[in-house]
């Protein structure tokens, strides 16, 4: 390994013990950079890794608030805004039980590539906290989104840093915080969250975007190799926002997705996954994906035995869509969908499978679209409603999806002229993260050392 990159991963593992998440993000980053760090200087000349590597400034904060009994509930809120090179910090709030700071920061640290390869102007963070909204009520849900955002206005703005969801937080979560915000500011700044519904300020197709876009995504990569998705068996792994709309989209263009999971399990259903069902359950009831089989008794259903293999990459598939969470898809799992056949693997999820389970895709010539290039079309939509409110006027659903896909579309092609540029064919890991790297060092060269 170049020695620059060696001694910027061994301090970051130095100064960053116990942040797993973040040192593998890190290290898949900086491994992936050597052709263009070894062939010029300025580089480490000018510290840019040591620099990108470190973010800008963390908040971590209380939240207290009270539950439907009278009980005080005591939670922790971070946002990590890892970096404002070329835009407001730009990113999502996730409220799950499994956040800390090393989470936080691994998806601060993607988010800044993320967002430069969508070619708009946003900077990376990422937020959230250790609640878990499952099973709490409305109003649970409202209290505690309005302390968390009691402390979090003071540092965010539609100039300054602007969140929107990811996992836990959804249109309910953005909508409450919102209104707090409002409040406290008394002024009604439409930009300084996205991801809100559209009655009051957010955009036609945000709610499709993230699966829409590993959609358009996945059909360019495929279209280079001449496949399509016709007639292609599909699975997809979570039953949330990405999933959901990945499924549709899977749909409209011929392909048949027979699985889709929650974090309890998983359903197969050999005829096609009938999404109006799925809608009902988890963007209705928010219910648990098992209840599939209550309405398609002949629907399998596969309980999550915690053995290092979620049930759902067990089915043969030709394509492998994991959009759930971070490492759900291990070496173990890569393995057992190549031995299925398996063709491509796109990650709508962020980071959701290991560095060994990629190698070994790459190795058995899998299609592989990585998560920071595949799923952008969700923090690009986020962008679009910025500016449409920027501009107090709205885009049709029709406007939006057209300039969501061609984003896709010019973000695949960067990954793939970096990744051919740097003679590692069709390594589209490699060729996101070079061509984000390249972007964010010139606008670093060009600010000083600040
Ligand atoms: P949601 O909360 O809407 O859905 C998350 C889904 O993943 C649920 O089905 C959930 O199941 C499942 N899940 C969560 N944690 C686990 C786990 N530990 N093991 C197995 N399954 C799990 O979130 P999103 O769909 O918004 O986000 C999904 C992924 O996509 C995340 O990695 C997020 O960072 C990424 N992403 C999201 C974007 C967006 O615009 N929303 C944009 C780009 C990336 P259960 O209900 O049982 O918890
Ligand atoms: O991971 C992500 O890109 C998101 N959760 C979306 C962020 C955003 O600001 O829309």
């Amino acid at each position: 390994m170049n020695d620059y990159i060696e001694r910027v991963i061994q301090n970051a593992q130095k100064i960053n013990n116990n942040q797993p998440e973040f040192i593998q993000a890190l290290k898949e980053v900086l491994t992936s950079l050597e052709p263009i760090i070894s062939s010029n200087d300025v580089y480490e000349k000018n510290a840019i890794l040591e620099r990108m590597t470190e973010p800008e400034r963390i908040i971590m904060f209380r939240v207290p608030w009270v539950d439907d009994s009278g009980k005080i509930r005591i939670n922790r809120g971070y946002r990590v805004q890892f970096s404002s090179l070329i835009g407001p910090y730009k990113g999502g709030l996730r409220f799950a039980p499994s956040v800390n700071l090393s989470v936080m920061k691994f998806l601060g640290f993607e988010q800044i590539f993320k967002n430069a390869l969508t070619g708009l102007p946003i900077g990376g963070a990422k937020g959230g906290s250790d609640f878990d909204p499952k099973g709490k009520s409305d109003n649970e849900v409202m209290r505690f989104c309005q302390s968390f955002m009691t402390e979090l206005y003071r540092h965010i703005g539609q100039d300054v840093d602007v969140p929107a969801g990811d996992i836990g937080v959804g249109a309910r979560e953005i909508g409450y915080l919102f209104g707090q915000y409002k409040r406290i500011k008394n002024a009604y700044e439409g930009g300084v969250l996205t991801g809100k519904s559209v009655c009051y300020g957010g955009s036609l197709a945000r709610t499709e975007a993230t699966g829409y876009g590993l959609l358009f995504y996945m059909r360019e990569m495929l279209k280079h190799h001449d496949i399509t998705l016709q007639n292609k068996i599909v699975t997809v792994s979570g039953s949330g926002n990405v999933a959901i709309y990945a499924v549709e989209k899977a749909q409209n263009f011929g392909a048949k997705v027979v699985a889709m999971s929650d974090s309890n399990g998983c359903i197969y259903d050999e005829n096609g996954i009938d999404l109006a069902c799925i809608k009902e359950i988890k963007e209705v009831r928010r219910g648990r994906i098992k209840e599939y089989l209550n309405t398609h008794p002949k629907a399998k259903y596969f309980e999550n035995n915690n053995d290092g293999v979620s049930p759902i990459w067990r089915i043969k598939t030709d394509i492998a869509l994991p959009c759930a969470t971070q490492n759900e898809l291990s070496l173990e799992a890569a393995k057992i969908l190549v031995d299925n056949g398996v063709i491509a693997v796109g990650e709508g999820a962020n980071m959701p499978s290991t560095m060994e389970a990629i190698d070994y895709f790459h190795e058995h010539g899998v299609l592989f679209a990585p998560a920071k290039a595949a799923n952008a079309g969700g923090v690009a939509t986020s962008a679009i409603e910025m500016s449409q409110n920027s501009m107090r006027y709205y885009y049709t659903f029709e406007e939006v999806e057209n300039k969501l896909e061609q984003i896709m579309i010019n973000i695949f092609n960067e990954c793939k002229k970096a990744s051919d540029e740097a003679g590692l064919k069709d390594n589209y890991v490699a060729g996101a993260n070079i061509a984000a790297f390249k972007k964010l060092a010139q606008a670093m060269l060009a600010q000083g050392i600040v």
